[in-house]
């Protein structure tokens, strides 16, 4: 192995495959990614990024093909586009994200021990009063920032104190996650910058994840617990609960801030959500994740030659797997453009899918639902007052601002 520059050079698609010359990473692709989609769908089942020299597959049924078949499709050489079989990864793996069976089967049988609907379902009269308060304060300003003042502070409100994390220096948190994201893409602007700044945040991180930093009776020190029980050892309860840390926050906080979105930017939607959200409220957040996928992108690396989407890919390529255009894909959705809040949304693969399908998808699903239930027993309408605006990040898609007044239900 190399440390560094990757000195393996993949070998030409066979000649049926269709080549592209599109940069998923640069600046004009990550800033709009779904007016690129059309375009790469349209390609074919599976096409060649040129730049990169990797397979890509951005149509429902390829993506979920893929995911589904782990086999071939593997994750323990890396779901970013660096091959772990040839390059050294940034920070030791994942034993969720960069496994597979029968590691893969151990770790996450443990952890499903630990992610328990039953043990979320404590925290959620806790959650929703969170909730209810944060929207009272938002109600009382009229005007705030939907991403800073709301999607940044109700996960940052709950989810810390969930796994049990030191009282101080929980900013490091979302700092960490962006750099995680952003070291599934090349080696571009993005990634240089955010390992720059995330130094600090690894450290703490890393200290955070011991048994000692954690509160005995949240979900970290239970990940140490269960381990005992279930055959995992503290050294691997110590990096799972790093997953926790790193998939936990800039997740749900895009996802929120998407919602956020997606419902200021639709009243007709709005107006739905309110006439019935006994109903409508967790539809509401899956179409959001579907309409518009916080994670855009992982990798898969095959482990055999395969036909795959009527093409022959070889033995070791990497393949980018476009989230986002599966959730719009009009061969598996009507009108995918559309933002509905009675579509049937399940399906997406927003989560992914799969044996590693979001382990924290019902964490982040009580967390939105919360924020859309204070919001829906409480205000009358929401409009967006200003220009909304991104930060950019080679895996997610992500708010930076999203200026909104909200008036209150009479
Ligand atoms: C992990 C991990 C990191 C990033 C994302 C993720 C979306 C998991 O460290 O296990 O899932």
């Amino acid at each position: 192995m190399t440390k560094g520059v990757a000195t393996y050079i993949a070998s030409d698609p066979h000649p049926g495959v269709p080549r592209l010359d599109v940069d998923p990473f640069s600046e004009a692709f990550l800033a709009d990614p779904y007016s690129h989609h059309e375009n790469l769908r349209a390609a074919g089942p599976v096409f060649w990024l040129e730049p990169y020299r990797i397979y890509g597959s951005a149509r429902h049924a390829e993506v979920s093909a893929a995911l589904k078949d782990y086999e071939t499709f593997c994750s323990a050489r890396g779901v970013g586009l660096a091959d772990f079989a040839r390059e050294e990864p940034w920070r030791s793996k994942s034993l969720l994200l960069e496994a597979d069976p029968p590691l893969h089967t151990r770790t996450r049988g443990m952890m499903n021990k630990v992610v328990t609907l039953a043990a979320l379902m404590k925290e959620l009269p806790l959650w929703q009063e969170k909730a209810d308060q944060l929207v009272d304060e938002l109600l009382q300003r009229r005007s705030f920032d939907a991403v800073t003042d709301l999607a940044e502070v109700y996960p940052m409100r709950v989810f810390p104190d969930l796994i049990g994390l030191p009282p101080e220096g929980r900013d490091n948190l979302v700092p960490y996650g962006t750099a995680t994201f952003n070291a599934f893409g090349p080696r571009n602007a993005l990634f240089e910058e955010t390992m720059r700044d995330a130094k600090d945040a690894m450290l703490w991180v890393a200290s955070s994840c011991k048994r000692e930093n954690l509160a005995d009776e949240a979900w970290g020190a239970k990940v140490y617990r269960t381990a005992e029980a279930e055959d995992c050892s503290p050294a691997e309860a110590e990096l799972l609960v790093r997953s926790f840390l790193t998939a936990g926050l800039d997740t749900t906080i895009n996802g929120i801030a998407h919602l956020m979105l997606a419902l200021a930017s639709h009243p007709d939607q709005w107006r739905k959500l309110q006439a019935n959200p006994s109903v409508l409220v967790k539809n509401a957040f899956e179409e959001s994740l579907r309409w518009d996928s916080t994670v855009q992108t992982f990798f898969r690396t095959t482990t055999r030659e395969v036909e795959f989407g009527g093409a022959v890919i070889p033995k070791d390529a990497k393949i980018i797997l476009f989230l986002g255009a599966a959730n719009r894909d009009p061969r598996r959705w009507n009108d995918p453009e559309s933002f509905d809040v009675e579509r049937q949304a399940a399906g997406h693969v927003g989560f992914g899918f799969g044996i590693h399908q979001c382990l924290g998808q019902m964490i982040a699903r009580r967390e939105a639902e919360a924020v859309l239930k204070a919001l829906v027993s409480r205000v009358a309408d929401i409009r967006i007052t200003g220009a909304t605006s991104r930060r950019l990040n080679n895996t997610l898609h992500a708010l930076s601002h999203l200026p909104v007044e909200i008036t209150a239900l009479p």
